[in-house]
C-alpha cells in the first residue's frame, strides 16, 4: 500500500490550506488517482489496523438496496447512526434519549427502526432504483452479455434526490472495465475524501465491490483505479498522518469467498480475509 503513501504525500506536498463546511481546517488537493493491483493482494491498509467489518457489512447493505440502517444496528456496524439519530432529535417524538438508547429501539423495534432509521435515498437506493432503473442488475448483465461495453456505469449522484439524503454521496459513480484476458477493472470517482479516515475505508469497500463482481461474473479482479476530487487531510489527523509515513508497510492480505451463491445472496461469513498483518489501530475525530 505504498500507494496510500504516496497520496498523502502528494496532498502534503501540492495541497492547499482551506477551509471547509466542518470548520475543521484541511489540506487539500483537487484531482489524484490511485491505482492498486488486487493481483498484489487485497487492499487493506498495513500502516494501521483497519475494522474492515463495517465495511464489508456496508458493501453487502448496498448491494441489498438496503438504506435503513437496521440490518448495521442489527450487526454491530455504527458508521451510519449518527445521521439518523440527528434527524430524529429534531422530531416530535424525541424525549432526550441518548444515541445508544436510540440504536437500541431500532435494535427492538421494527416500526421504530422504519420510521427512523431510514437514511432517505442513498447508496442502496440508487444503485438498485434510481427511479425505477436497477443500475446494479444492468451493470452485473451488462458485464456478461457485453464485456466491452464502454457503459458499465453505476451513479448514486442523483441530483433530483441529492436534497433528501442524509449526506449527499460521497463515491459518486464507478465505472468497470473488462479486459481481453478476463480481468476485471473498476474506477470509481469519489467527490470529496477524507484521507484518514474515509480513504482506507473507501478503497478496501471497492475493492472487495470488485471482488465480488469478478467472481458473480466469472472473471479475475485487477486494477482498482481510486480518483478522488477534492482529497483533503483534516488539520486534527496531521499527528496520525505523520505515524504512519514512518511505518513501513506490510505484506497485503488476501480475501475469499467461501460460497458459491449469487452476488445478491452472499453474506457476510461467505468473507474470510486471510493473514491480516498491520501496525496498531490509530484513532482520530470525525469531522461532522
Ligand atoms: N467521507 C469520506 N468517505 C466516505 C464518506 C465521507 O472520505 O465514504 F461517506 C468524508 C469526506 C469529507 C466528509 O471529509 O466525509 C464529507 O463532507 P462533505 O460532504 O462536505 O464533502
Amino acid at each position: 500500500m505504498k500507494q496510500y503513501l504516496n497520496l498523502i504525500n502528494e496532498v502534503l506536498t501540492d495541497g492547499e490550506r482551506r477551509e471547509d463546511r466542518t470548520r475543521t481546517g484541511t489540506i487539500s488537493k483537487f484531482g489524484v488517482q490511485q491505482r492498486y493491483d488486487l493481483r498484489n493482494g487485497f487492499p487493506l491498509l498495513t500502516t494501521k489496523k483497519v475494522f474492515y467489518k463495517a465495511i464489508f457489512h456496508e458493501i453487502l447493505w448496498f448491494i441489498k438496496g438496503d438504506t435503513n440502517i437496521k440490518y448495521l444496528v442489527d450487526n454491530d456496524v455504527k458508521i451510519w447512526n449518527e445521521w439518523p439519530y440527528k434527524n430524529f432529535k429534531e422530531s416530535i417524538d424525541y424525549k432526550g434519549e441518548t444515541l445508544q438508547e436510540f440504536v437500541n429501539k431500532i435494535k427492538e423495534d421494527q416500526n421504530f427502526a422504519d420510521q427512523y432509521g431510514d437514511l432517505g435515498p442513498v447508496y442502496g437506493k440508487q444503485w438498485r432504483n434510481f427511479f425505477g432503473i436497477d443500475q446494479f442488475k444492468l451493470l452485473i448483465e451488462g458485464i456478461k452479455n457485453n464485456p466491452y461495453s464502454r457503459r458499465h456505469i453505476v451513479s448514486a449522484w442523483n441530483p433530483a434526490e441529492v436534497g433528501d439524503m442524509l449526506l449527499p454521496p460521497c463515491h459518486s459513480m464507478w465505472q468497470v472495465y473488462v479486459s481481453k484476458d478476463g480481468w476485471l477493472d473498476l474506477q470509481l470517482y469519489q467527490r470529496s475524501g477524507d484521507i484518514f479516515l474515509g480513504v482506507p475505508f473507501n478503497i478496501a469497500s471497492y475493492a472487495l465491490l470488485m471482488v465480488l463482481i469478478a467472481k458473480e461474473c466469472n472473471l479475475k479482479p485487477r486494477f482498482f483505479i481510486h480518483t478522488i476530487g477534492d482529497a483533503h487531510i483534516y488539520l486534527n489527523h496531521m499527528d496520525q498522518i505523520e505515524i504512519q509515513l514512518k511505518r513501513e508497510v506490510m505484506p497485503l492480505c488476501q480475501i475469499k469467498i467461501n460460497s458459491n451463491k449469487s452476488i445478491y445472496d452472499i453474506s457476510f461469513e461467505d468473507i474470510e480475509v486471510i493473514n491480516y498483518k498491520s501496525h496498531g489501530k490509530l484513532i482520530g475525530e470525525v469531522a461532522v
